[in-house]
């Protein structure tokens, strides 16, 4: 079944905006190797990479669909992050405006009686309820401890210890 032209243009759009979310993750990794924080470095890194494999799954799709790929122009990240807390924050906020996108493909999918891409969004729909609490409880550690740098650097030690199991 050929896909319909709104729902292409918006899957399309979602696979530009995995592949600006791992922009924005390298960049964040970046922020982060510049102030030695190795943990939340690692941890983005690694999340830059999901990103991209997001991103993948998305293109093998359309591909399987026999679809056109549309690849467009990546935007550069906002990086005027002003502490480990504040790159977090945009981190959740990030994740909560894909979601919104997610929902609304999933939608979509649905009305327009698009079966097998409305199971496909499923993981989707899944993936950002993980995506949105791993930011989520470590702003909420971070907002704890506040400005107290020694915590954040305990939690910057734990996240490189738990980073090393996933690489
Ligand atoms: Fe692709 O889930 Fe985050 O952005």
């Amino acid at each position: 079944m050929k896909m319909d032209n709104t729902l292409l243009e918006d899957v399309n759009a979602q696979i530009n905006r995995e592949f600006y979310a791992a922009y924005l993750y390298f960049a964040m990794a970046t922020y982060f190797a510049e102030i030695n924080m190795e943990g939340f470095a690692k941890l983005t890194k690694n999340h830059a990479k999901e990103e991209l494999n997001h991103a993948k799954k998305l293109y093998d799709y359309l591909i399987l669909r026999n679809e056109k790929v549309n690849l467009f122009q990546i935007e550069a990240p906002d990086t005027g992050w002003t502490n480990p807390t504040d790159a977090i924050q945009s981190a959740l906020d990030h994740e909560r405006f894909v979601t919104g996108h997610i929902h609304k493909l999933y939608k979509d999918a649905k009305e327009k009686n698009d079966f097998a891409l409305e199971v496909f969004m499923q993981w989707y729909v899944s993936e950002q309820v993980e995506e949105e609490h791993l930011f989520q409880s470590m702003l909420d550690k971070m907002n704890y401890v506040q400005d107290c740098s020694c915590e954040i650097v305990n939690i910057d030690r734990e996240l490189k210890i738990q980073s090393e199991y996933v690489e």
